[in-house]
């Protein structure tokens, strides 16, 4: 007997046949298939924009409320809107806010999760990573490799302040998380401050192959100090319709990403540079470096000032305009989209 649409039991069939599925752990894909195979993106987040003004005084208050010790790391956490009690700022980065104040350490640990930071604040906070030191100057990006020992301090006069961005989301899709406390509180150091940037950091590269922190960037601090300049040099040689003047943070190893999970580079745009539309299949985590500007992404205008931490959502239109001359950094997970042969971007003229 072929099931006939036309049957006045069809619907009352189907349903009792799906409960009966279900009790078997089946599925009817046919049900499905639209939600699993979209036409295209159809993205989860929304635009967000956390003031660094509005951010600051919140910063301060959890000063007063817990130390960095007791927090293990003192963090607000930069929830989507859309996406609340997940701890996610995109669908694949975590982002956060995090505060030490003078004399304070943020005992040593570890995780396969991977960690940047770009600092916001800062009058002498350092990071200590994998035995080696460095100082934490405002503007400066900062990484943190899987599985690499990592304890923070402020021996500045006033409170060192920066975004953390971590692949939580990434490695909790594949379930793939460790972590553990170090026995002490800091851990040793083994090397000088800066060994990194001045062994891999200079075009200059150890004649054999030593890869300190596996996929990541032996170079684990881009500073501020390197890459304005850079940026307003490059500046110099043209800005580029869609991307203005950007500069992507590269592994001298291997002229790849500095992150296996986290793709990162620095946008700038000369005062008076508005942007054409484009879109890309990553969504993106952004922070102000310097400058003010405003950023249209889908229906929605976000005027941004220093310090600011905004997010845009993945395939979505968005162009820039800068009222002054602004420079960004930018984090998304376009490193892992290439690696699977997903990132697509589209321009308009
Ligand atoms: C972490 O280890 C740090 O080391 C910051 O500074 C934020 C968020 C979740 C899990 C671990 C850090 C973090 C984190």
């Amino acid at each position: 007997m072929s099931a006939s649409r036309k049957d006045a039991t069809w619907e009352a069939r189907r349903a009792d046949f799906y409960g009966r599925l279900d009790t078997q752990s089946l599925a009817p894909l046919w049900e499905r298939m639209k939600g699993l195979v979209p036409p295209e993106p159809r993205p989860k987040m929304r635009p967000h924009l956390w003031s660094y003004e509005s951010i600051r005084p919140m910063m301060m208050e959890a000063g007063g409320l817990l130390t960095a010790e007791e927090a293990e790391r003192r963090v607000l956490v930069l929830e989507n809107p859309a996406l609340p009690g997940q701890s996610k700022a995109t669908n694949t980065l975590y982002a956060g806010i995090q505060l030490i104040l003078p004399g304070e350490v943020a005992p040593a640990h570890r995780h396969t999760q991977s960690a940047l930071r770009f600092v916001l604040e800062s009058s002498g906070a350092f990071t200590a990573v994998g035995g080696e030191r460095t100082e934490m100057r405002a503007g400066d990006f900062v990484i943190t490799p899987a599985w690499a020992w990592h304890d923070h301090g402020n021996t500045g006069s006033g409170p060192a302040i920066w975004l953390d961005v971590l692949d939580i989301p990434v490695v909790g899709f594949v379930d793939a998380g460790f972590s553990e406390h170090h026995n002490d509180q800091q851990q040793s150091i083994a090397r000088p401050e800066d060994d990194a940037l001045w062994r891999f950091g200079t075009g200059l590269l150890p004649i054999e192959a030593e890869r300190p922190y596996g996929a990541t960037s032996p170079v684990f601090n881009y500073p501020w100090s390197r890459t304005r300049p850079a940026l307003a040099a490059a500046a110099a040689g043209g800005v580029d319709p869609h991307w203005g003047v950007t500069l992507r943070h590269g592994n001298p190893l291997d002229g790849g990403w500095a992150m296996p999970t986290i793709a990162t580079w620095m946008t700038h745009l000369p005062a008076g540079t508005e942007t054409r539309p484009i879109r890309s299949t990553d969504a993106t985590v952004l922070a102000v470096a310097e400058g003010r500007g405003r950023v249209t992404v889908g229906d929605t205008r976000l005027e941004f000032g220093p310090r600011d931490v905004l997010v845009l959502p993945n395939w979505t239109w968005r162009r820039f305009e800068a009222t002054e001359d602004l420079f960004l950094f930018c984090a998304s997970d376009r490193v892992v989209q290439e690696k699977l042969g997903l990132w697509r971007h589209e321009k308009e003229d």
